[in-house]
């Protein structure tokens, strides 16, 4: 078999997607998400100029061939936007082999290891009481753990609790995407670390100590404060606290460790093994969080979850609206196959966005499924697709009250 085509096609059925689809001679198509929010075309220019042409006439399931070929062959390694493109392609060559079994491609991948997939969802409030609706707004729609973010008294917009990702205006049907510029939050660590306990004081009191409880600290933390945090807020059992520093200093973590037995979560930003290499080798974090398609798709991130799994630390694919449902497809594969599964963060889509890319998953009563569907079971609407144009937009950022950026 050989691929005769691959097309780039980015849609924005209210927020930008960008999905590769690859198609050989034999009628098999497969798809793979190729989105990073906030530098879309890049990895479109990445996939475009230097990727697809790579990919004519070669035989689509020789997938561990591909992606050294993608990854070695380009000398430069690494990275956000070259990860991106290569686990678009990853994920959409295994989309056609498993189309080719007639499976679901966890059936390739091991089979199940349990008969469904947990998830948390988010709840945010900009108070206590908008936070509380929200764990119940979550409650009601079936979910079994819930991430809490809130806002801090003196702040105007924190993360988790904005209107979110600046998105091109449109004036007399006319997109003005040059006015685009990343909304602006504010930031203070004191008042961040003198609120959170209070807030999932409140939260346990109210739902009691039964629900797992999850919280994101987004990057903005020192070792030291996220140290003092965790001893903080150890009473609340959290289930995890995710991103307390900013990630990519790994030996920071050490610190957080000797302080806290509250378990850690990181890896969202991370796109290959050897960011994780102190983490894991040192057990110095609790769950894994990349997302499979920022990481170079489902080969390498099966190749992680087991190596994490030889240090117990367990999976916690970054799941948020920002990963297409062809890169949540993939991640719900995974979390179905693999041994050392923790849990799947879901927000769902719109419901344009899951007109736009139809899937056989499922969410019920908290619990995700792939469905029995060949291949990742995702199938997109082209036309419909084409009809919601790409819109630039941007993520947020964040400063302090004197005016310095800080990690957002
Ligand atoms: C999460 C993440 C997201 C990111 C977003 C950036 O835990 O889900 O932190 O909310 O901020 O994916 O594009
Ligand atoms: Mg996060």
């Amino acid at each position: 078999m050989k691929i005769v085509d691959a097309q780039v096609i980015v849609t924005s059925p209210g927020r930008n997607f960008v999905t590769l689809k690859i198609t050989t001679d034999e009628g098999f198509t497969g798809l793979g998400d190729a989105t990073l929010n906030g530098r879309e075309l890049a990895v479109v220019s990445y996939l475009r100029d230097h990727v697809v042409p790579l990919l004519i006439g070669l035989d689509p399931h020789r997938i561990e061939d591909t992606w050294q070929t993608l990854y070695r062959g380009a000398y430069w390694r690494r990275g956000p936007v070259t990860m991106a493109a290569i686990a678009a392609v990853d994920v959409a060559l295994w989309d056609i082999k498993a189309k080719v079994c007639g499976q679901p491609l966890y059936q390739l991948l091991g089979g199940a290891s349990r008969e469904r997939v947990r998830t948390y969802g988010h709840a945010n409030g900009r108070d206590i009481p908008e936070l509380l609706d929200s764990v119940r707004a979550r409650l009601a729609e079936g979910y079994k753990s819930v991430r809490v973010q809130t806002g801090i008294p003196g702040l105007e917009t924190v993360y988790g609790v904005h209107s979110g990702t600046a998105i091109a205006e449109t004036v007399d049907g006319q997109r003005i995407d040059a006015r685009v510029r990343p909304v602006v939050e504010d930031w203070d660590t004191g008042a961040y670390l003198r609120h959170l306990p209070k807030v999932l004081e409140a939260v346990r009191h109210e739902f009691g100590p039964d629900l797992p409880l999850l919280h994101d600290a987004h990057h903005r933390l020192t070792p030291q404060q996220a140290a003092r945090l965790g001893k903080t807020i150890e009473p609340y059992d959290l289930f995890w606290l995710e991103d307390c520093t900013p990630a990519e200093d790994q030996q920071g973590l050490r610190l957080v460790r000797q302080h806290t037995t509250v378990p850690l979560a990181i890896g969202e930003v991370f796109n290959t093994v050897f960011d994780y290499q102190t983490l894991i080798d040192e057990r110095l974090i609790d769950y894994v969080r990349s997302a499979v398609t920022h990481f170079g798709g489902v080969t390498p991130m099966h190749k992680l979850l087991t190596y994490a799994a030889g240090r117990q630390i367990k999976s916690a694919i970054h799941g948020p609206e920002d990963i297409s449902p062809v890169g949540m497809a993939a991640a719900i594969h995974l979390d179905l196959a693999i041994h050392n599964f923790g849990i799947q963060e879901y927000s769902g889509h719109t419901a344009l966005t899951n007109e736009v890319f139809r899937h056989s998953y499922v969410f019920d009563d908290g619990y995700l499924h792939p469905g029995s569907a060949p291949g990742l079971g995702v199938e997109l609407d082209e036309e419909l697709a084409a009809a919601h144009p790409y819109q630039q937009a941007y993520l947020p950022m964040n400063r302090l009250h004197d005016g310095t950026l800080h990690d957002w």
